[in-house]
Formats: C-alpha cells, sequence, structure tokens
C-alpha cells in the first residue's frame, strides 16, 4: 500500500481524500495556501507543508512547490483531486518523473482526453457512441467546411480541441453565418488555448447530460459504476445531481457502460473516469471524457456501495482491481446538492465568515464539506463549500430525505444556494425526472 501521499487540493476534496488515506493506514501531507492554514483536513493530516501565496497559480497550480512538498516529506504519491493540477499531463509527467506515483491515468492518457478531437475519435473507434460531425479537425478549405455542415445538418457547433467544459464553443443555426463563426471560434481557441484546432458536431438541441462512471486498474480490468444525470446546471456548473439518471432504459444504459468499459481497456486507462454523454430520443452521444475524481462522485458510491477515493488509491498503489461488474449491485437513488457560497438571486461569490455551522444528518443523509463554525470562506478559490447527499430504496424517498437534509442544514454568516436547492427539490418538472441542459437557466429567467 502508498505510505505516504500528498493531497494536491483544497476544501472539501482534500478532505474527502484524507478520510479514504486514513481508513487505509496512508499517512497524509496537506500542501495548502497561506490562507488555507486554518483548513480541516490540514488539521487533520499527518504533515501540513504551505507551498505559497493565496493565487493558485502560486500555490495548488504550482508543480514545483508541489513536488518539493512530496520530496521533504518523503511522500510516495500524490492525489490530485479535481480542478487545479488534476487533468494537467504536463503535471502527471513531472510527478512520475519526480519518481512519484500520480494518482490518475498515465499522462498520455489524460493528454489523450485533454485533446478532444482525438479523445472523440479513440472512443469512436473503440464503439462508443458519439455525435455525428467532422470526425477530425475542421479543414482550412472553406468550401470542405460547407460541404461537412450540410452532410450533418443545421444546427451545428464549433468546438475547440483544446477546449471542454464548456470553453470554446459556438452554435451556428445557419450556412450564412459558419464561415465566420469558425474564424472567430479558431482565433478564440488559439488564444485562449495556444492551439486553434477546432472541430464540427451536429448540435444537439435538449439533450440531457449524463456521464458514466468507470473504475480500471491499467492491467486489462475494467468496470463502470452506472450512470449520472448532471442536468442540473447553470453556466457549466451543475447544481444538483443525481444517480441513476431516471426514466431511461436499462438495456441502453448497459449498453453504453458496456462500450465505455470496452473502450477503456482499449486505451489502456487507469483508474476512476468520467465519460460525459449528451442524451437525447433514446440515445447516448459521447461528448468527452474526465481522467479525475469529480465532484458527483458520492452519488455513484451512495447507490453502489463502493468507495471510489478509496478505488483510486488501491489501483494507485499496483493493486489490480478486486471488484468484478458482477460484484456491482445498484441499488436505490441518490441526490447531491451542491453548497456555494454565493448569492442565491445573482450568484455572485459571497466569501466570508461562517459564523454557526450545523450539518443535517438522519438515515440516507451524507454531508461532504470542510466547514466548521468559525471557518471563513477565502475569495481566492471556487465557492463550494459542500455536498449535501441523501439516498434511499427509491427517488422520492431520496428526494424527501434532500427536503428534510436542506430544512435542517444551517450555515449563518454567509449567503449561499440553499434556498435554490430548496426550490429546485420542490419544482413539478424536475420531481418527474429527467429535465434538459437548458431547464434550470430557463427557470431562472422566469
Ligand atoms: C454540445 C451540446 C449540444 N450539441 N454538443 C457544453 C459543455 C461541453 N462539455 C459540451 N457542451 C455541450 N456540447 C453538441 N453536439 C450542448 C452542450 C452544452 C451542455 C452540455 C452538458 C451540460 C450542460 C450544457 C450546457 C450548454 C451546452
Amino acid at each position: 500500500m502508498l505510505e505516504k501521499v500528498v493531497i494536491a487540493n483544497r476544501g472539501e476534496i482534500a478532505l474527502r481524500i484524507l478520510r479514504a488515506c486514513r481508513e487505509l493506514g496512508i499517512r497524509t501531507v496537506a500542501v495548502h495556501s497561506q490562507v488555507d492554514r486554518d483548513l480541516m483536513h490540514v488539521r487533520l493530516a499527518d504533515e501540513a507543508v504551505c507551498i505559497g501565496p493565496n493565487p493558485s497559480a502560486q500555490s495548488y497550480l504550482n508543480v514545483p512547490s508541489i513536488i518539493s512538498a512530496a520530496e521533504i516529506t518523503d511522500a510516495v504519491a500524490i492525489h490530485p483531486g479535481y480542478g487545479f493540477l488534476a487533468e494537467n499531463a504536463n503535471f502527471a509527467e513531472q510527478v512520475e518523473k519526480s519518481g512519484f506515483v500520480f494518482i490518475g491515468p498515465t499522462p498520455d492518457v489524460i493528454r489523450l482526453m485533454g485533446d478532444k478531437v482525438r479523445a472523440k475519435d479513440a472512443m469512436k473507434a473503440a464503439g462508443v457512441p458519439t455525435v455525428p460531425g467532422s470526425d477530425g479537425p475542421l479543414p482550412e478549405d472553406s468550401d470542405e467546411i460547407l460541404a461537412m455542415a450540410r452532410a450533418v445538418g443545421y444546427p451545428v457547433i464549433i468546438k475547440a480541441a483544446a477546449g471542454g467544459g464548456g470553453r470554446g464553443m459556438r452554435v451556428v443555426h445557419s450556412e450564412a453565418a459558419l464561415l465566420n463563426s469558425v474564424f472567430v471560434t479558431r482565433n478564440e481557441a488559439q488564444a485562449a488555448f495556444g492551439d486553434g484546432t477546432v472541430y464540427l458536431e451536429k448540435y444537439l438541441e435538449n439533450p440531457r447530460h449524463v456521464e458514466i462512471q468507470v473504475l480500471c486498474d491499467g492491467k486489462g480490468n475494467a468496470i463502470h459504476l452506472g450512470d449520472r444525470d448532471c442536468s442540473l446546471q447553470r453556466r457549466h456548473q451543475k447544481v444538483l445531481e443525481e444517480a441513476p439518471a431516471p426514466g431511461i432504459p436499462d438495456a441502453i444504459k448497459r449498453a453504453v457502460a458496456e462500450s465505455c468499459v470496452h473502450a477503456c481497456r482499449q486505451i489502456g486507462y487507469r483508474g476512476a473516469g468520467t465519460f460525459e454523454f449528451l442524451y437525447e430520443n433514446g440515445q447516448f452521444f459521447f461528448i468527452e471524457m474526465n481522467t479525475r475524481v469529480q465532484v458527483e462522485h458520492p452519488v455513484t458510491e451512495a447507490i453502489t456501495g463502493i468507495d471510489i477515493v478509496r478505488e483510486q488509491l488501491l489501483i494507485a498503489s499496483g493493486q489490480p482491481l478486486s471488484i468484478r461488474q458482477e460484484d456491482v449491485h445498484f441499488r436505490g437513488h441518490a441526490f447531491e446538492c451542491r453548497i456555494n457560497a454565493e448569492d442565491p438571486r445573482t450568484f455572485a461569490p459571497c466569501p466570508g465568515k461562517v459564523n454557526r455551522f450545523h450539518a443535517p444528518g438522519g438515515n440516507g443523509v451524507r454531508v461532504d464539506s470542510h466547514l466548521y463554525s468559525g471557518y471563513t470562506v477565502p475569495p481566492y478559490y471556487d465557492s463550494l463549500i459542500g455536498k449535501v447527499i441523501t439516498w434511499a430504496d427509491d427517488r422520492h424517498a431520496a428526494l424527501a430525505r434532500m427536503r428534510n437534509a436542506l430544512d435542517e442544514i444551517v450555515v449563518d454568516g454567509i449567503r449561499t444556494n440553499i434556498p435554490l436547492h430548496q426550490q429546485l427539490v420542490r419544482d413539478e418538472a424536475f420531481l418527474r425526472g429527467g429535465v434538459n441542459i437548458h431547464y434550470l437557466e430557463k427557470k431562472l429567467q422566469t
């Protein structure tokens, strides 16, 4: 087993990783910025190293600082969590070259998935259903571009190969607008990512965002842990997620999940991963793969009983996957509400001191949060201050538990999006299940 792990992250996920390490008897090193010295997981870690000033660029994104922290503490591995350096292939490479284990896929696979054109190509080749489109980067020639869009049919979407997560894309509704949109998207991509490669897809107008969780040991063993629906989002930030995705026939789900597992074996995937799909009219279309643990992993843990971060650590220690697909049993339904320090109406970040924090409880309720009474939410990082997860034997009962949990939780001193969640868990269309990716933003407009 890994002897000592550096947790290269902060907040709730750092605490989540620390808990998994301690359960496995792994010693922990917290690395933190100056303002983060009072974080919950810093107090609980075996050792703590300040890696720099508050701005992320000088601390949580500071590769030499993080690797130095691993060196001076004699750690053997680095867990990147999500965000920050989690999907940075160069970081993973530096970690390995310095003699440490990167808790995640190989740098090559991270790089492959970071290039959305190559990623899609690899998935298509492995039999994963993809969105119809250019099948590769768009050529320079205008007539060829026009012909491709015509073949796919309008509306189309132009996406940056180096983008992802909603960055660097543009919807095109007519041939008249196509070439200019390609030109602008290329230039924006070049400026933002240093890579102007773009590709084209059929634009799906009202899809749901459904994702498949996988676990692989990089030795040929790969399994899936089912699906999650993450359609409730605002400006590409997920707000409330659930597992399983409601109202999708099991046979369709099973087929797509099996195609993901097959693809993982084909590309030599190692670790936890997420296949992102758009789901529309009974069909799945792959868009991107995330090579990290995701914020919403607890809903999958709730319905499978599998600890995903524990599995990441076991895989990184070189152990073959101990869970076979036939050992994975799906039970019940789970929801996750992301609690943000933000104004519930304007969504402006609201950092500040939490005078009082009270976590909800009861059967089927989990709270992943680094908050405590007296903690000050700093202004430098994202506004996620915790997650409330509820589960029960069915969707209806899990929602009832979430309504209770949201009525019990107390976060005094700062504004949060708890009132928004209280509205959502009583929303008629959401209660029916299966709303699409535009539902929340449309609801907020009215
Ligand atoms: C799309 C799409 C419709 N058609 N691709 C946005 C984030 C990035 N991961 C991909 N995104 C989309 N790609 C095609 N061909 C609509 C979106 C999209 C979206 C996807 C998932 C969740 C929320 C979204 C919000 C707006 C647009």
